[in-house]
């Protein structure tokens, strides 16, 4: 269908790690495209034809993982549109997905050959920073899940459910680490020299 598989990297991290601040600013800085899977599902989520909307809001609010298939299809729907529209546009930030066991299968299952996974970043912070950035941002932004009953249970499946799927990357040496509880701007610079990888993987 097109020229060129998209290439991806999967950005990981806990509830409030900064993985949507940190896409912003590549983005801004190097040509790839931010998808962020709980956007995408929020979007979906308030889409009112939509007949997974019900369904999307308990399993946020319940920080519980949402069935890959209704994922996938509003990933790979997104990627597809975005390189209709710009054939330039492949490189994207897969950001907040794979988070468990079923959304890697989903993937491998329905992505396999078409899209590459170059590398995984993975912004590591403590649980502690991470529940504090989302109470605080909880105050105004209006996200059913900020707050903390939900927090708690982001966390839990965070630990359960997507450390895992972290180091079975890391064992395939395909993991980039970043100390994620510092500044913004600190956190940034370390992406940047994420470097050599970044560079050769053509950010
Ligand atoms: N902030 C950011 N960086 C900072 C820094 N260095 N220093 C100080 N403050 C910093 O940042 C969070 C807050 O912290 C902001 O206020 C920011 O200004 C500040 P943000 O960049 O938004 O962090 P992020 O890691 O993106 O946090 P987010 O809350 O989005 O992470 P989650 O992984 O919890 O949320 P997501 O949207 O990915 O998923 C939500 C839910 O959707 C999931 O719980 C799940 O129910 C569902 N979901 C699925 O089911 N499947 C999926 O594939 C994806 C999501
Ligand atoms: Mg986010």
């Amino acid at each position: 269908l097109f020229a060129m598989n998209p290439q991806v990297v999967f950005v990981l991290g806990g509830p409030g790690a900064g993985k949507g601040t940190q896409c912003a600013k590549i983005v801004e800085n190097y040509s790839y495209t931010h998808l962020s899977a709980g956007d995408l599902l929020r979007e979906e989520r308030s889409r009112t034809e939509s007949e997974y909307g019900v369904l999307i809001d308990s399993y946020i609010k319940e920080g519980k993982i949402v069935p890959v298939e209704i994922t996938i299809s509003l990933l790979k729907k997104a990627m597809e549109r975005t390189m209709k529209k710009d054939k330039d546009k492949f490189r994207f930030l897969i950001d907040g997905f794979p988070r468990n066991e079923d959304n890697l299968q989903g993937w491998a299952r329905v992505m396999d050959g078409k899209a590459d996974v170059k590398f995984v970043l993975f912004f590591d912070c403590s649980n502690e920073v991470c529940i504090n950035r989302c109470l605080e941002r909880g105050k105004s932004s209006g996200r059913t899940d900020d707050n903390k009953e939900s927090l708690e249970k982001r966390i839990q499946t965070y630990l359960q459910s997507t450390r895992p799927i972290i180091e079975q990357y890391e064992k395939h040496g395909k993991v980039h680490t970043i100390d994620a509880s510092r500044a913004v701007n600190e956190v940034f610079a370390d992406v940047k020299t994420a470097g050599g990888l970044i560079t050769a993987q053509g950010f």
